[in-house]
């Protein structure tokens, strides 16, 4: 044991690789032998938030709704791993705000809106341009970059040494292919 929980929460844009990032960290920290649990935004809205649409303020429910689960999860000695685009600095905060200063760790998976658009792995930005998707984050929606992630100021010494070269050879790896 000895583990304590806390979040890690992956903010970026649709396409910039939170889901693989999540779980390419929880399986790396699985192996150090840690707990972890991933929360994923788009799975999530399939069931808990399946009520939710992508408006300001239902955005705003589904990142609040997450924080509460990343918390409970984090409680239980667990290292959640959230993974929501969470386009809104304002909601991330109060997500931040539940937790220890220390055990809330945002991580900002900062790839060009033109770099996501290029790779659309699922056609969604196709259909944001042609205005078939209303409303889509970084064409006609907001994005909010984090001002001073924790990615930078934060050194916890059970993340991959550290999680900012993990996520550099990560995002290095997508600019290759
Ligand atoms: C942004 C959208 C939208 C709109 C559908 N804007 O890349 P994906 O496809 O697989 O993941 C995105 C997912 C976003 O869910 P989140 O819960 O992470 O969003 S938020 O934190 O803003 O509440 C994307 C898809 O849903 N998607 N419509 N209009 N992304």
């Amino acid at each position: 044991l000895g583990q304590t929980g806390c979040v890690v929460w992956i903010t970026g844009l649709s396409g910039s690789g939170k889901s693989t990032l999540a779980c390419a960290l929880s399986r790396e920290l699985h192996y150090r032998g840690h707990l972890t649990y991933v929360l994923d935004g788009d799975n999530l809205r399939h069931g808990l938030n399946r009520d939710l649409s992508f408006k300001a303020e239902d955005r705003a429910e589904n990142i609040r709704r997450v924080g509460e689960v990343a918390k409970l999860f984090a409680d239980a000695g667990i290292i959640c791993i959230a993974s929501l685009i969470s386009p809104y600095r304002r909601d991330r905060d109060a997500c931040r705000a539940l937790l220890p200063d220390s055990n809330f760790i945002e991580v900002f998976l900062d790839l060009p809106l033109k770099i996501c658009e290029a790779r659309d792995p699922k056609g969604l930005y196709k259909l944001a341009r042609t205005g078939k998707i209303k409303g889509f984050t970084g064409i006609d929606d907001p994005y909010e970059p984090p001002v001073n992630g924790e990615v930078q100021k934060h050194k916890a010494n059970w993340l991959p040494d550290n999680i900012e070269k993990f996520c550099d050879s990560y995002l290095a790896e997508i600019h290759a292919g």
